[in-house]
């Protein structure tokens, strides 16, 4: 087993600039050394460059539609490429538009993956239910078969065929979910968790009933797609759309945690870091910090510690 590492430094899925920082302030904060600790050779693929386009005119209210699709195009081709090669394959955004193409490109190479959507929102409009018109908060719309005719054609996305049905999708942390949104949770039955549900329920058992839903008739790949706002903003305060009342650290620590022990992690997506909206250095650097902790725990990190090997006593 190994880990790829890809960067993708990204951000017109939505309107604010920043957001394309986000791979380089996650290994300032010293993701790369940390997975070195782990039991795997971790290759760091450096980060992709997104072409910029000239002439991009919005769709209906949907700002830069050729750019996130070609964006995503582009990614989509380097994570199935990770994920051939036999990688547990880690994409760093960049903003949650990304998934697009992280999901895609994953379902090239398993098309019996399961997704797990770790956020404070839904991602789930379709451009006419869109309030903002950004597409971070349509990503979903794209991949689920249910909603084939209810998306328009998007310039730049005629690549983009439905892959995923809504079955095979669980969502842990939503506290901010738009009508349109919550209309098409409820008529095609999703399996979600509100931070409600959370205080009710308790993170364990969340996650017990998500791999009960996802896993239990077969074991398949896990796609592990994390907005870094599901956190609270007390401990990731530099992204572009906190929402109070979010995963403490020990919750986001336990999702990442089980879905290690699953052995079933292939894909994960740390999104929505953002170093220029960070009130201040520790604003930005507990955010980043943040974001390594969940991926290092995602792999294998734990909190018990390990036995001596020759790797700790180097
Ligand atoms: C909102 C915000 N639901 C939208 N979405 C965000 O623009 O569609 N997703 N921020 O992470
Ligand atoms: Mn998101
Ligand atoms: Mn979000």
């Amino acid at each position: 087993h190994s880990v790829a590492v890809l960067g993708a430094p990204f951000s017109k899925g939505q309107k604010r600039g920043g957001v394309e920082n986000g791979p380089k302030a996650i290994r300032d904060a010293g993701l790369i050394e940390r997975l070195s600790h782990l039991d795997y050779p971790v290759h760091d693929f450096g980060d992709l460059s997104f072409q910029h386009l000239e002439k991009d005119e919005p769709y209906m209210h949907v700002p830069f539609p050729r750019t996130v699709g070609r964006a995503n195009k582009l990614l989509s081709g380097a994570v199935s490429n990770a994920v051939g090669a036999g990688h547990t394959t880690i994409m760093l955004g960049g903003d949650h538009s990304l998934a697009i193409g992280s999901v895609e490109g994953h379902a090239k190479q398993r098309p019996d993956l399961c997704l797990i959507w770790v956020d404070a929102h839904a991602d789930i409009n379709t451009p006419f239910t869109s309030p903002s018109g950004n597409l971070h908060g349509q990503s979903v719309a794209f991949m689920l078969k249910e909603l084939q005719n209810k998306m328009p054609e998007l310039p730049g996305f005629s690549w983009v065929k439905p892959f995923l049905s809504a079955k095979d999708l669980v969502y842990i942390g939503l506290r901010d979910v738009d009508p349109g949104e919550y209309d098409i949770l409820k008529d095609l039955g999703v399996q979600y968790f509100t931070m409600r549900d959370i205080d009710r329920l308790g993170i364990q058992r969340v996650m017990e009933v998500t791999f009960d839903h996802l896993l239990s008739r077969k074991q398949r790949p896990i796609h592990l797609s994390f907005d870094i706002d599901a956190m609270d903003p007390s401990l990731a305060p530099a992204t572009g759309t906190p929402v109070n009342g979010g995963l403490t650290y020990r919750e986001g620590i336990w999702i990442t945690e089980e879905i290690h022990n699953t052995g079933l992690l292939s894909v994960m997506d740390l999104v929505e870091v953002n170093p220029d909206l960070g009130a201040s250095r520790e604003a930005v650097e507990s955010t980043a910090s943040m974001a390594v902790d969940v991926i290092a725990s995602a792999l294998g990190q734990t909190r018990e510690g390990g036995p001596i090997t020759q790797e700790s006593q180097t």
